[in-house]
């Protein structure tokens, strides 16, 4: 299902429920925009409450997709205060990282090519355990890091991976705010991820400039 949510979102559905502690440094009032007038509500800073509010109207087995307008307070060459994301979530009993690593492959070979291979590092979020990093295999010099004449390709700059989204396994703390749902992490799993698809439209069409303002940060 594609399921999409509100932009002007409580905290509780934006980190609380996420398992973001009290003093997480992305609830700080210089990285998200809050309602000065209702301290408990806020424009959302990821897609991700929308997924707590699918798990609350819908047990599992679920699988959901959720597309939509982000805002956080960013604004430079290479940041913009409102983008977009695109999440995935599948929660099933069995559910495992290879999945995981299966679909992101589908997703990008769709996206980039049939060529395209993908790279999981390990990183940290707070609402998935373990969590990567995702890179996928350059689709300018296919991976080598090399141009034909033998130089640097200064879209991946020479590593032959470009980073391209975030996931993990759903920690099971994020289970225990949705429990009257079924949802038990002891019988199921799952896995989530995020994009930014700005970035992704900016590679994909090869708008100009990207290698050399746009950041992967
Ligand atoms: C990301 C990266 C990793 C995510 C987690 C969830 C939920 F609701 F299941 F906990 N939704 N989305 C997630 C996990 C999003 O974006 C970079």
């Amino acid at each position: 299902a594609v399921a999409e949510g509100p932009e002007i979102e409580y905290d509780y559905y934006n980190f609380t429920a996420l398992n973001h502690p009290p003093g997480h440094p992305a609830r700080m009032l210089q990285d998200t925009f809050y309602l000065r007038s209702h301290p408990d509500v806020l424009l959302r800073t990821h897609t991700s409450p929308m997924q707590v509010r699918a798990m609350e109207t819908q047990q599992p087995p679920i699988f959901v997709i959720v597309p939509g307008k982000v805002y956080r307070r960013d604004s430079d060459a290479t940041h913009s205060p409102m983008f977009h994301q695109m999440e995935g979530l599948a929660i099933a009993e069995g559910i495992t990282l290879a999945d995981l690593k299966g679909t992101l492959l589908a997703m990008v070979r769709a996206i980039f090519g049939p060529e395209r291979e993908v790279r999981l590092r390990p990183h940290f979020f707070p609402f998935t355990e373990p969590s990567v990093e995702v890179d996928v295999s350059c689709f300018q010099c296919g991976g080598s890091g090399r141009l034909p004449d033998g130089s640097r390709d200064p879209l991946c700059k020479g590593t032959g991976w470009i980073e391209i989204l975030g996931s993990g396994m759903v920690d099971p703390n994020v289970y225990g705010f949705v429990s009257d749902m079924g949802y038990d992490p002891n019988r199921i799993q799952g896995f989530a991820f995020g994009m930014g698809i700005d970035r992704i439209a900016l590679l994909k069409h090869g708008v100009k400039g990207k290698s050399v303002i746009y950041s992967t940060t």
